[in-house]
Order: C-alpha cells, then structure tokens, then sequence
C-alpha cells in the first residue's frame, strides 16, 4: 500500500503472505497377516503415539479397515510411509501404509 512521508518520497509497506501447506494423511490399511504388537509399534515409534493411542488405532484399523496413523506435510507423510513400507517387508509383512491429501 503506497503511502507518502514527509518528503513526499513514496513509502511501501511490505507484506509477506504466507501459505500453509496442504496436509496428508497418512492411513494404515488392515490385513490378516500383520501382527498387532508390530502395528503398535510402528504408531508408537514412527507416529509418536502412546502405547495407549497406538492400541485404540490399530484396533480401529483391525476392525474398520483403514485409519489415520498421523497427519503431516508431503515430504513428511511420504517418508513415514517409505520408512514403514521398508520396516514391514524387512520383517516379511504385508501392511499396506499410503498418504492421502486432507481437504
Ligand atoms: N488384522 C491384523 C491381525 O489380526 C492386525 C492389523 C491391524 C494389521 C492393523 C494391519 O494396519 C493393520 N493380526
């Protein structure tokens, strides 16, 4: 917004506008195979949740089909679901984890 001072020099206000980044979700997908003390560990170690948290969403899972693990930025959430991936086929296990845009 151009204004003037005293010396009639022009002066401009800056602004700088922010965004935030679009959020994702990242889901774990349930499957018959994956053990729930393997579950819970993943939510515990790699989304930061309780021991208490980590049993409630991966029974959620477990019966449900499909919840959210955490929500983050892009690069976050796609490197929680590389990590995870990696972790569970090291271990021989099926479980399924993907990263969806919120909104
Ligand atoms: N259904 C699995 C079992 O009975 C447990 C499980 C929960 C697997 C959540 C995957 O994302 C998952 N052992």
């Amino acid at each position: 917004r151009p204004d003037t001072d005293r010396a009639g020099h022009t002066q401009t206000l800056e602004r700088t506008e922010t965004r935030k980044p679009r959020l994702w979700r990242v889901l774990l997908l349930n499957d018959d195979y994956t053990p729930m003390d393997f579950v819970v560990l993943v939510l515990e170690r790699y989304f930061r949740k309780t021991e208490q948290d980590a049993e409630l969403i991966m029974l959620a899972v477990h019966h449900k089909g499909q919840g959210v693990a955490g929500v983050y930025t892009r690069d976050i959430a796609e490197t929680k679901v590389a990590q995870v991936t990696q972790l569970a086929r090291q271990e021989g296990y099926p479980l399924r984890v993907l990263a969806e845009p919120e909104g």
